[in-house]
Formats: structure tokens, C-alpha cells, sequence
């Protein structure tokens, strides 16, 4: 067995690299998979090190339990188990349903992302879930759903972006944050609009320095241009949109000379970007978190969208729109149903037939089902309050780190009755847990992700997962049981957990009723939606595709069918193994949907919307006290909080420290040498980091990326701000000062 192989994907980004793993875990190695287009033979630094994180020395192998004196101790599952669910159910007896609440997140399967909406909805009857897709995806999703009718992130497949001739990234920096995917941008002129000269912005053929908080104002700006320029495609605007006349109304003020002077972008460089898009044969516009992590995110993409739409590039071969996703399965934990106002399909809970619809699925009446709650940092925000939850279990997430204004929100953490914890390692939020549980890993589990280009991928175990520790999703049935539910409610095997899901999401947006796990271990690409027939009856399978049910690579995993409430796939369960169903023989099953608006838009008429939206400053923009923009991202050897990629030596090797980039100008300015510790001040919290002096940012921004843990942490100079459609933090402005830390060498 140790020397079997396992074909499944990184455990980090929504790229979602192929890989394949071999030996066992002291020696487990990862190579990219040959064969798969996207990353086409490459891996980044922590795909290659992704093993470190199996092998990690503080692995949790035991659930744990705070005692009397305070300290958090080695308890038995049943222990553990039985305490959370009595606390829960005395929390919930004596203050209600909602004071239990769910924080989860866009690095889950999209088993487990179900799975978690389903036990918070039914087992915890709460209204009080969230995730950390909300911090993520949350002003692409709104701004996308409001002008296409449907939010699949690439709604073309990344190989698309191989043809293009022009393509401008708006706040991405993939050099660092996906490395594989410039290999598909070799053959574009990037246009690059970040306040940081990046190493993506190092290889653009032109770069838009703007100010921070400033890419509404820009990209009215560049709408501008494209109408007084007349380079407007108004064939296809008077084709394929609506509203082009009150979104131009919003921008015939933004010329050239004003977005200048608001954005620091000069007017040549602003025709230069306009014109180089409207000339090329095709073209991409492309949004990262730069530009939608604001307090006007979704307006910032809106805007950017209808730039795209103004040059006809939406729903044209070749050519489009997108945003880059972040997290494994940013893509599916958005339409799985652990958002507080979704339910599975990406569907809405507000929509009465789609509440019908999934209640039906899960066997209750439809007023059952509870919400929607509070958005993410409210939800935080609220914990422990007089009218807030009183308990939270997390799963997938750091928020102590990875939070805006962190301090409060560790605070607010603390103030909770309970805090349950599910995580392999002992993350900062895990050392704050009441109860932590310890569950299994990328490479000890089945399941699906659905990555940045929407296309459903499997995961597959390839080591059983350490004695001690149990999946995600047997934890969830095993408390959803305690809790009073029925077992067979809460499948803990991932296989029968998508055969529901294909159920839920049938009919929805994202509709994965036509995917199953023989289609896609048979070696299918499926990008939903991919609707089966419209009995809901099974199409896969048909045609002999489903041949290898069972007998697939993940029968690697090293006797794991040993233990039967592991909740990994035997992968040798026989003839029932998915094709429940009856496949229509003769039927062709749907193959799936790579490129989604090439016909229409899925709004009612099939027309794109151009969104009417005009620029506003950032919550807060420097003055006298705090003379600088602060902005927050990443470096290419950390991911998120850091929890995971802090526990790999090579990686720890590459980036072992927060550091605060500031332009040498500054840096003398402020008393700062290079090297130097400081202090990074806002309104709302000090961040202790090391100066990096580098011409690459703009004299008036500092950066500091926000992976590493305590005083070190980003996230303590961000404040409450929130995006009002779609309750994004303002994780990339703050209006800071930096001085020289006391005693820092
Ligand atoms: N190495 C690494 N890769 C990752 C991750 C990771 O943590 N580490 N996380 C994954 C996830 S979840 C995500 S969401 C993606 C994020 O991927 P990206 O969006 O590429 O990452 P960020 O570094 O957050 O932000 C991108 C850029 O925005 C710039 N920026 C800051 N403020 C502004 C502004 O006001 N306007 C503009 N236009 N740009 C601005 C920053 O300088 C930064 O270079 O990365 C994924 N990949
Ligand atoms: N200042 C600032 N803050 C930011 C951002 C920023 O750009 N600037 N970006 C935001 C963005 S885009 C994101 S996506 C968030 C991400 O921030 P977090 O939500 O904190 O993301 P991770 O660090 O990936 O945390 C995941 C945690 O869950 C664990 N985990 C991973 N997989 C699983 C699993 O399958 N099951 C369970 N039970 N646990 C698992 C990991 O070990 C880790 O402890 O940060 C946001 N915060
Ligand atoms: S780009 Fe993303 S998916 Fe690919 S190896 Fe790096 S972290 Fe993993
Ligand atoms: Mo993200």
C-alpha cells in the first residue's frame, strides 16, 4: 500500500493544483500531476511543502478540554462530545435557538460545507451562521450576481486566459498568491492596478499605482475614457446589456484630470489601459481582493464590471470577466449553504420555493428552516453580548488572526460560554476553545472542492488519518445525534453526503444534481452547473462512464477500511456506490457548463446589468494623527492566518516574520531604518513588524501581511468598517502611523 499513489489537489488555493501523493507519512512526497490544465506541471512553494502540514509536531490527536484551572487537557471523544452537546442544549434551553451560533469556511469540502449549514439549520435550529468566505468572495459574489444573475468566479476556464491578448488585474497579485496561473497569462500585456509595485506588477507591460481605497474612482474613470474616447462596443451593449445609461450618468464627472487627482493614476496611463483593452482581439478583466476588500467592495466591482460590459467582453469567446477566488473551495463554501442567507444551489433562504425545495430534501417542514443571521465580523462582533449567540463552534477558520479589529474579536471570543474548536492544529482560536476537537486532513479524506474556474474536483485520502482523530463530518453527526437527531440525517461518509447534495443544489444556480463521484473519478471535467435529468434522476453513470465506481485511486489510503467510523471512503462499497438513481440509459449526461454566458446572462431576459455606482472615500483616510494608508495581503510562502503554513519548516524558512513594506522616503521620514522593528498604529490597534524600506510601494502606503499570530498580527489595525451590500470588512485601508517600536533592534 505505502507504495501506492493517490491523485487529488493542494490543500490550499482555489487554483486547487493537481497533485499526486506517494510513500507514507514521514516520507510522504508531492509532484504536480502532469496532466491537468491549470496548473499545467506547476505547484508553488506550499503545495510542494503541503506534507509538512501532515507531519506537524503539534498535531492534535486528542480532543481537548478546558478545567477547572483553566488550562486545556487531553479528554476522550465521548467526554468531549457529550459535554459539547449538553452545553449546547442548556445554552439553547435557557436563552434560544440563535444563542448558538456557526462559524465556518471556504477551505471545507463541499460535503462538509453542507453538511455544517444542515446541522446548524436543523440540528441547532440557528439562524447564526457565517463563514470566512464572507472576509473572501462576499463583494465579487454580490456585485457578479447583480450583473450577470450568477456568480461563478471564472465563469470561463482558466486555459481561456492562455489566448488572451490583454489582461488587467484589479488588485490580484497571482506572482505571489498563485504562482501556477501566469503561466496562462505568458501570452497577455497584463495591466496591473495595485498601490504596490508586485512581483505580478513587475511583469506587466503597464502598472496603475493608485492610492489605496481609490479603484471605484479608477475604474469610472476608465469608463469614462472608454466612452469619450469612442471606443464603447455599443453593438453589444444595445445586445446584450440593460442600464448602461444610468451607469454612464454616475461617470461622466470621473474625467481623466479628477481620477488623476484622486487616484494618483496618470491621465496618458488611464488611455493607455483603455485603449490597450479596446484594441486587443481579447481581453480579460480580472478583480482580486485588492479592490474588493473595501467598504465600497461590491460598487469597486461593480464598476469594474461595467467597464468589461462597455467593452463587450462578458459572455464573448475568448474573452470575460472574472474574479480570482481565494480558498480551495472558495468557490463551492459559497453555494453549499454555510453563508448566513444561502442554502445549498446558491440558493436564496428568503426565496420560498427554494426553501420548499431543500426543506423537502431534508425531510422537514420548510419553516423550519431558520435566518438569515448575521454576516461574519457582526456575528463576531456580537458574541457574548447581551442579544448575541452565547456559544460558537467554529470549523475552518482563525478568526483571532484572520479577523478585522482582532483584538475585539478575541475579546468577544472570550466572552462566550462555550467555544468549540474544530482543527488539526492549535491555531490561535483553538488556544482560546473551551473544547477543541481534533479532525482530519487535506490528504486523509474524501471529498469534492469546486475551484476558481467552478470546476468540481476530488480530493482523495491517501493516509488514513492519525488514531485520535476523527473527520469533520463525524463530528457533526455524532453531536447532531447527541443534539436529538436522527443518524441517517447526518451521513458521515462523504460519498452519501454529495449524493444529497446533488439532491439540494438540483435545480438551484449552482446545480450539481448531473456530478457524481464516478463521473469525476472516470476523469470528466464538470464545471456546474451540470443539471441532470430533470427528474433529478442520475446521469452519471450511463454509457459505462461510471465503470470504476469504487475501484478508484482512493482505495490507497493505508487500511482504512479498518476502521469504519473514520468516515473515509472504503472505496470499495460495492454496487450502490453512487449510482442510487436510476441513469436513463441512452441519455447523454450533461457535461457540465466550462464557459456559463456565452448565450445569455442568467437574469430573466438574459442581459447583463450595468450597475449605476459612484466613487466614496474609504472609512478612514490619513490625517494628521495617521498619516499613512495601511494595507494588509499576502506573501507567496504563507497562507491566511498562518495556521497551517507556520508549521512547515521551508515555508517558515522563506517568510519567518511580519514585516511592514514602506518606501525608503517614508521610512527616513518617520525616524524608520531598514531592518528595524516597528509599531504600525491606527485608530484601533498597534501592530508590531519589521521594516522592509522598498521603492515598490507608494510613499504615502505601508504593507503588512497578515499571517503571522500575535502582536505581529495585521488584523489589529483594522477597524469595523463593512461594506453595506455585502458586509465585506475594509481589510485593505486603514489610516495608520509607523514609529520606531521601544527596545525593537
Ligand atoms: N501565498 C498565498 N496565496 C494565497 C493565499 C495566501 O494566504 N497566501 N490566500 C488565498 C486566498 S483565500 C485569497 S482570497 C487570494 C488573494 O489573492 P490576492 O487578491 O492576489 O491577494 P492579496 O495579497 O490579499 O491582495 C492583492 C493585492 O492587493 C493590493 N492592494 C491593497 N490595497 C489595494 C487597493 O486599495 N486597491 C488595489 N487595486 N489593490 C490593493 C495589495 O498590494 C496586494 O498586492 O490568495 C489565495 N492564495
Ligand atoms: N488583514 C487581512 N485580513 C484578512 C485578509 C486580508 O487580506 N487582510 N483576507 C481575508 C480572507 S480573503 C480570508 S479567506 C480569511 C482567511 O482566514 P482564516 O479563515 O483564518 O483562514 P485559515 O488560516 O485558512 O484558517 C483555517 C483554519 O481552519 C483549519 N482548517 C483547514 N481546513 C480545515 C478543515 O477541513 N476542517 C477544519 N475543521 N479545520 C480546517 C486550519 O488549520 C486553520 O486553523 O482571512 C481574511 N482576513
Ligand atoms: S498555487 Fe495554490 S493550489 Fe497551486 S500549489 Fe500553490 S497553494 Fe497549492
Ligand atoms: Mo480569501
Amino acid at each position: 500500500m505505502e507504495s501506492a499513489e493517490s491523485a487529488t489537489h493542494c490543500p490550499y488555493c482555489a487554483l486547487q493544483c493537481a497533485t499526486v501523493l506517494s510513500g507514507r507519512r514521514a516520507e510522504l512526497a508531492v509532484r504536480p500531476a502532469p496532466d491537468f490544465p491549470v496548473n499545467a506541471g506547476g505547484l508553488c512553494q506550499k503545495g510542494w511543502t503541503a506534507p509538512g502540514v501532515l507531519r506537524a509536531p503539534d498535531r492534535l490527536l486528542t480532543p481537548l478540554v478546558r478545567r477547572p484551572d483553566g488550562e486545556l487537557a487531553p479528554a476522550g471523544w465521548e467526554e468531549a462530545l457529550d459535554l459539547v452537546a449538553g452545553r449546547l442544549r442548556e445554552i439553547r434551553g435557557r436563552h434560544g435557538a440563535d444563542a448558538v451560533a456557526v462559524f465556518g469556511g471556504g477551505g471545507l469540502t463541499n460535503e462538509k460545507a453542507y453538511a455544517l449549514g444542515k446541522f446548524a439549520r436543523l440540528a441547532l435550529g440557528t439562524s447564526q451562521i457565517d463563514y470566512n468566505g464572507r472576509f473572501c468572495m462576499s463583494s465579487a459574489a454580490a456585485a457578479a450576481t447583480a450583473a450577470f444573475g450568477l456568480d461563478r468566479g471564472l465563469p470561463f476556464p482558466v486555459t481561456d486566459l492562455d489566448e488572451s491578448d490583454v489582461v488587467l488585474l484589479a488588485g490580484a497579485n497571482p506572482a505571489e498568491t498563485m504562482p501556477p496561473l501566469l503561466r496562462h497569462l505568458r501570452r497577455a500585456d497584463l495591466v496591473v492596478v495595485d498601490p504596490r509595485r508586485t512581483r505580478t506588477a513587475q511583469q506587466a507591460a503597464l502598472h496603475l499605482q493608485p492610492a489605496p481605497g481609490t479603484d471605484l474612482a479608477l475604474a469610472l474613470g476608465l469608463l469614462h475614457l472608454t466612452v469619450t474616447e469612442g471606443l464603447l462596443d455599443k453593438e453589444y451593449v444595445d445586445a446584450r446589456t440593460t442600464g448602461f445609461d444610468a451607469a454612464w450618468e454616475q461617470c461622466v464627472a470621473w474625467w481623466p484630470e479628477r481620477v488623476e487627482q484622486v487616484t494618483g493614476v496618470p491621465v496618458a496611463d488611464q488611455r493607455a489601459a483603455v485603449r490597450m483593452l479596446a484594441g486587443a482581439a481579447r481581453a480579460h478583466v480580472l478583480t482580486g481582493r485588492g479592490a474588493e476588500q473595501h467598504s465600497k467592495g461590491a460598487d469597486t466591482v461593480a464598476a469594474f464590471i461595467n467597464l468589461a460590459l462597455a467593452l463587450g467582453l462578458p459572455g464573448r469567446a475568448g474573452s470575460g470577466f472574472g474574479t480570482l477566488t481565494g480558498q480551495g473551495n472558495g468557490q463551492g463554501g459559497r453555494e453549499m449553504g454555510q453563508k448566513a442567507d444561502q442554502l445549498p444551489g446558491y440558493r436564496s433562504l428568503t426565496d420560498p420555493a427554494a426553501r420548499a425545495h431543500v426543506a423537502r430534501v431534508w425531510g422537514v417542514e420548510a419553516e423550519r428552516l431558520p435566518g438569515p443571521g448575521r454576516s461574519a465580523y457582526e456575528l463576531l462582533d456580537a458574541l457574548g453580548t447581551e442579544s448575541g449567540p452565547r456559544a460558537l463552534l467554529v470549523f475552518g477558520s482563525n478568526p483571532v488572526v484572520s479577523a478585522p479589529r482582532a483584538a475585539h474579536v478575541a475579546s468577544r471570543l472570550s466572552a462566550l460560554d462555550l467555544l468549540v474548536v474544530a482543527d488539526f492544529v492549535p491555531s490561535e482560536t483553538a488556544a482560546l476553545a473551551d473544547v477543541v476537537l481534533p479532525v482530519a486532513q487535506w490528504a486523509e479524506e474524501e471529498g469534492t472542492m469546486t475551484s476558481l474556474e467552478g470546476r468540481v474536483l476530488r480530493r482523495r485520502a491517501h493516509l488514513r488519518p492519525p488514531p485520535g482523530v476523527r473527520t469533520d463530518l463525524e463530528v457533526l453527526r455524532s453531536l447532531a445525534v447527541r443534539l436529538g437527531q436522527d443518524a441517517d440525517r447526518f451521513p458521515a461518509r462523504p460519498r452519501e453526503v454529495f449524493e444529497e447534495l446533488r439532491r439540494a443544489t438540483a435545480g438551484g444556480v449552482a446545480d450539481y444534481s448531473g456530478i457524481s463521484y464516478e463521473r469525476l473519478d472516470a476523469g470528466e471535467a464538470l464545471h456546474w452547473p451540470c443539471p441532470a435529468g430533470e427528474d433529478g434522476a442520475d446521469d452519471g453513470g450511463v454509457d459505462g462512464r461510471g465503470a470504476e465506481a469504487g475501484s478508484g485511486p482512493d482505495t490507497n489510503a493505508e487500511d482504512r477500511a479498518a476502521s469504519p467510523d473514520t468516515g473515509a471512503e472504503s472505496g470499495a462499497d460495492g454496487p450502490d456506490a453512487g449510482a442510487q438513481g436510476t441513469g436513463r440509459r441512452g441519455r447523454r449526461p450533461h457535461p457540465g457548463t466550462p464557459r456559463v454566458f456565452l448565450d445569455r446572462f442568467a437574469h430573466p431576459d438574459g442581459r447583463a446589468r450595468f450597475a449605476a455606482v459612484d466613487h466614496r472615500p474609504p472609512a478612514e483616510v490619513p490625517d494628521a494623527a495617521f498619516p499613512l494608508y495601511g494595507t494588509t495581503g499576502r506573501v507567496l510562502a504563507q497562507y491566511q492566518s498562518g495556521a497551517q503554513t507556520r508549521r512547515v519548516p521551508e515555508l517558515v524558512a522563506a517568510a519567518p516574520e511580519a514585516v511592514v513594506e514602506i518606501h525608503p522616503d517614508t521610512a527616513r521620514r518617520f525616524g524608520l531604518a531598514d531592518g528595524q522593528l516597528a509599531e504600525v498604529t491606527s485608530a484601533h490597534g498597534t501592530v508590531r513588524a519589521r521594516v522592509r524600506a522598498t521603492r515598490d510601494v507608494r510613499a504615502d502606503t505601508v504593507f503588512v501581511p497578515f499571517h503571522y499570530p500575535g502582536a505581529a498580527r495585521a488584523n489589529l489595525f483594522t477597524g469595523d468598517a463593512l461594506d453595506p451590500r455585502s458586509r465585506m470588512p475594509e481589510f485593505k485601508v486603514s489610516a495608520v502611523r509607523v514609529t520606531p517600536a521601544d527596545g525593537g533592534p
